[in-house]
């Protein structure tokens, strides 16, 4: 058996260090089962000409192979083409996406430099499985380059219908370059579906059965595999010293009051104005709660060097600040706002401190939080999920309390239920979703996939 390339745009740690999410730590325990590198961006942004050398670290049968890119790179590839073309697109916000041809260009220029490098380091029987947005041709260059070992391909954000994708300028060769891949992941059926769709009624695809699609004169498997996490781990979390430390310093602020938790990225697609317009139409429509229930949304900043996400920021600022003048009291903060990230195991923390989980992405791949809400809670009196139908995560956690985030008003009447559910309820809905949770975990999402592609 061959060694297995995982390629990302983060790439590790490869040590767990208390901030690694769970897909970090997924992929490298199926790195270490099998031995293998770990490929991407360094993070690092260097001057021209001197990005040509790998940085590796390794533990034991595990390699990190990383490499710098340019400032024109950076520009054009990572805050560019992927975060302000592919990113806006795929979560169906045509009205953010912006088509500059250098986008393009130093897309393809970094996927090819990438797709150089790596060829350097295969053998014939290695497996590489490729990641997320950033790398769509890459698959499609190896392949240019003569590279026939087996290559998979994940995507972690939402795969939009044919309608929606076909706004894209050159939709065709993307897509086109996608059919190199022996298989094909994506987060949610609902994807998958618009994935074969695309090629059926543009490409003169063919499906051929539940998991096999014909086009462009290649066979490839195309299947859902929802990512998981960490389940039993993350269960943990709120019993360690971090987190319980965090559960009694919400517990001694909040008394006998209840807390509402938001945990997301600064990031349009995450739907967090809409919670809290939400969240104030609780306190209009349902006045008992004033006083009584609060909201504390923890929203660590991402990619502010793009116009959109700064702009988020100031909206959210504002709105938390006029819904906090009409409602607060001298005893009572309607929302708090936290504009930082927390260690994992705090976070832990704050989600068994909170009665509600409350999740309402416009747009979201799977969404981990509205997981890692599950699965921090106390089995013995569990608070309830509030998740949004647009989240890939609604396929599995069907007893979640489902909810439309673009309908406040029907968003503050499930808040109302979900304060009011009876504690035989909460258990039997948290009971299944856990249950499930440790079935599908991310180490056997990784080893379906991987399985699929060993073929
Ligand atoms: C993409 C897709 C898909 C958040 N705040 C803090 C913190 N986080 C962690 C969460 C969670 C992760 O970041 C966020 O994951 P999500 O899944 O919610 O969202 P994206 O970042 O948009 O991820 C998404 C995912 O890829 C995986 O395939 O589910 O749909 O968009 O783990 O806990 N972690 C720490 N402090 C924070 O303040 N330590």
């Amino acid at each position: 058996m061959g060694k297995l390339i995982v390629v990302s745009n983060r790439v590790g740690p490869l040590k767990d260090t208390g901030k690694a999410g769970g897909l970090a730590v997924a992929l490298v325990d199926v790195l270490r089962d099998r031995g293998g590198v770990w490929f991407g961006w360094s993070g690092q942004v260097s001057e021209e000409g001197t990005f040509g050398d790998f940085k590796i670290e390794r533990s034991r049968n595990v390699e990190m192979a990383t490499l710098d890119i340019t400032k024109a790179d950076y520009e054009e590839f990572y805050a560019g083409y992927a975060n302000r073309t592919l990113w806006p697109i795929l979560h169906y916000r045509l009205d953010l996406a912006e088509f500059d041809r250098p986008f393009e260009q130093g897309y393809r220029r970094v996927n090819e430099r990438f797709a150089t490098r790596l060829r350097t380091m295969l053998d014939p029987d290695d497996m590489i499985w490729i990641h997320d947005y950033h790398f769509f041709p890459m698959g499609g260059q190896l392949r240019s380059m003569g590279v026939e070992n087996r290559i998979g391909f994940f995507l972690h954000i939402p795969f939009p219908n044919p309608d929606i994708i076909t706004a894209l300028p050159r939709h065709a060769a993307l897509v086109r370059s996608m059919l190199a891949y022996d298989v094909i992941g994506f987060q949610s059926q609902r994807d998958r579906n618009h994935f074969v769709e695309y090629l059926v009624q543009e490409a003169g695809g063919e499906r051929i059965d539940e998991s096999r699609v014909m086009a462009f004169g290649r066979e490839v498997t195309v299947k859902a595999y929802p990512i998981g996490i960490d389940t039993e781990g993350f269960a943990a979390f709120p019993a360690t010293v971090e987190g319980r430390r965090q559960i009694q310093r919400i517990r001694s602020v909040l008394g006998p009051r209840k807390q509402i938790v938001g945990v997301d990225r600064i990031d349009y697609s995450k739907g967090i104005p809409h919670r809290f317009r939400a969240f104030e139409r609780l306190l209009e429509d349902y006045p008992e709660n004033r006083g009584g229930v609060s909201l504390l949304q923890v929203a660590p900043p991402s990619r502010s060097e793009v116009m959109a996400y700064s702009e988020i920021q100031r909206e959210l600022e504002h709105l938390a600040g006029q819904i906090n003048g009409r409602f607060a009291d001298v005893d009572w903060t309607p929302i708090r706002f936290i504009v930082r990230g927390f260690p994992r195991k705090a976070l832990a923390g704050l989600y068994r401190a909170s009665r509600i989980g409350l999740v309402t992405p416009l747009r979201d791949g799977m969404n981990l939080v509205a997981k890692e809400y599950v699965a921090a809670q106390d089995p013995e009196d569990p608070g309830v999920l509030v998740l949004s139908r647009f989240a890939g995560a609604a396929e599995e956690l069907r007893e979640s309390v489902i909810v439309n985030p673009y309908a406040t008003e029907e968003v503050a009447a499930s808040l109302q239920t979900a304060l009011q559910m009876p504690i035989d309820e909460r258990k039997h809905r948290h009971g299944a979703m856990f249950e499930r949770m440790m079935r599908n975990d991310a180490r056997k999402w990784a080893n379906d996939i991987l399985a699929d592609l060993a073929g």
